[in-house]
């Protein structure tokens, strides 16, 4: 199975991708709004199909990329029937299954954090996601949107210390960093709610965490409420649309070689080589701006700032850091020519010089 971990460092939230290798189809657990192009970078750099996003429960902290995902990939949005959310595809209950591809998350109900939280069991019960209700050595709050200590307590105990020990616990929050735990392990260790620790401790332990509430809430849920809905919050800033660019999991815009030469006349085309690769037996593209690298920061002013800019290389490798040094100069429209002048070749663009 493919499998990544993902986080959001301003609400520290894990978002999981699990993909079925067989089939390429996949489900997000979390997605974060914020990070919607990253990810969806990402599943289209793995070659996946996004089935499905999954909510472990309405989050108070950040807004989910439920929707935004559906609008961009197609993805059907599931949830907890009790969540109160309006806007889903598939309200989720106890012992519902979720498939993808081959394989399957089965669905158990842990209220407490929220009436409406779920933990979501992989087939093989190798990996559970809790969601925020068994953190790693910690369990979410209980004292807003229907919180329940005790219910949490029974949520723990009956249905993820009944996984077997071995199985890896992956949150939906961890603010110290942590990424993974196991059912033996909280088992023994967890101070809130593991080794012999009772109901009653576990709620006296709870009524007294005195945390202040997430700063977002007051946002973050009622659009929540919606699956994310984007008219609900404000959009992330929107994708460039000055020629066909594609976001990169690595976090850089690129253009393929067809689509600037379509595009060539409205764009500054730097080439970051060396002269002598310039002049080289690749050749380089008609109208191309000569700027090595390494003369880059000194000389960007030459540069126009009112049309944007493709930067060009043998690879695709120090253009890439070119874009780097020329939005730290302050440029905005940035894009780097995908593969370089090797993949500018090989598909039959156009050059000025150049050997055969
Ligand atoms: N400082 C964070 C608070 C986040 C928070 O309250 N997180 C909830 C999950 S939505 C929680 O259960 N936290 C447990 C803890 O902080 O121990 C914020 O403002 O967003
Ligand atoms: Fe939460």
């Amino acid at each position: 199975m493919i499998f990544r971990q993902l986080f959001d460092p301003q609400s520290s939230t894990y978002s999981y991708l699990l993909g079925d290798r067989a089939t390429g189809m996949a489900v997000l657990i979390d997605p974060v709004f914020e990070q919607v192009r990253r990810d969806a970078a990402l599943i289209a750099e793995l070659g996946l199909r996004l089935a499905w996003t999954l909510e472990t429960h309405v989050h108070a902290d950040h807004v989910t990329g439920a929707s935004l995902m559906k609008q961009r990939l197609g993805s059907r949005i599931a949830l907890s029937g009790r969540s109160g959310a309006v806007g889903a595809d598939r309200m989720l209950g106890a012992d519902d299954v979720i498939t993808f591809g081959e394989r399957r998350l089965l669905v158990r109900p842990t209220p407490g954090h929220t009436a409406g939280c779920l933990t979501y069991v992989l087939d093989d019960h190798h990996a559970a996601f809790t969601g925020d209700c068994l953190l790693i050595r910690g369990t979410g709050r209980t004292d807003f949107q229907q919180g329940d200590a005790a219910a949490m307590f029974r949520s723990v105990h009956e249905q993820i210390f009944s996984l077997p020990e071995s199985c890896l616990l992956y949150p939906a929050h961890d603010y110290r960093g942590l990424t993974v735990t196991s059912v033996g392990e909280e088992k023994r260790f967890n101070p809130r709610l593991g080794g012999e620790v009772g109901l009653g401790d576990f709620v006296g332990h709870m009524e007294n965490l005195r945390l202040a509430h997430p700063k977002k809430i007051d946002i973050a849920v009622p659009a929540n409420l919606q699956c994310g809905r984007p008219e609900t919050v404000q959009e992330p800033g929107a994708d460039p649309d000055w020629a066909p660019l594609t976001y990169s999991f690595a976090g850089i815009w690129e253009i393929n070689p067809h689509g600037l030469e379509e595009h060539a006349a409205a764009v500054q085309i730097l080439d970051v080589r060396q002269p002598d690769e310039y002049a080289g037996p690749l050749g380089h593209i008609s109208g191309a701006i000569l700027i090595p690298l390494g003369e880059l920061a000194a000389r960007a002013a030459e540069l126009r700032r009112d049309r944007p800019i493709v930067a060009v290389c043998r690879a695709g490798s120090r253009s890439a850091q070119a874009l780097t040094i020329l939005q730290q100069a302050g440029f905005a429209d940035l894009a780097n020519l995908a593969g370089g002048m090797l993949r500018w070749r090989a598909e039959g663009c156009p050059v000025d010089g150049g050997g055969v």
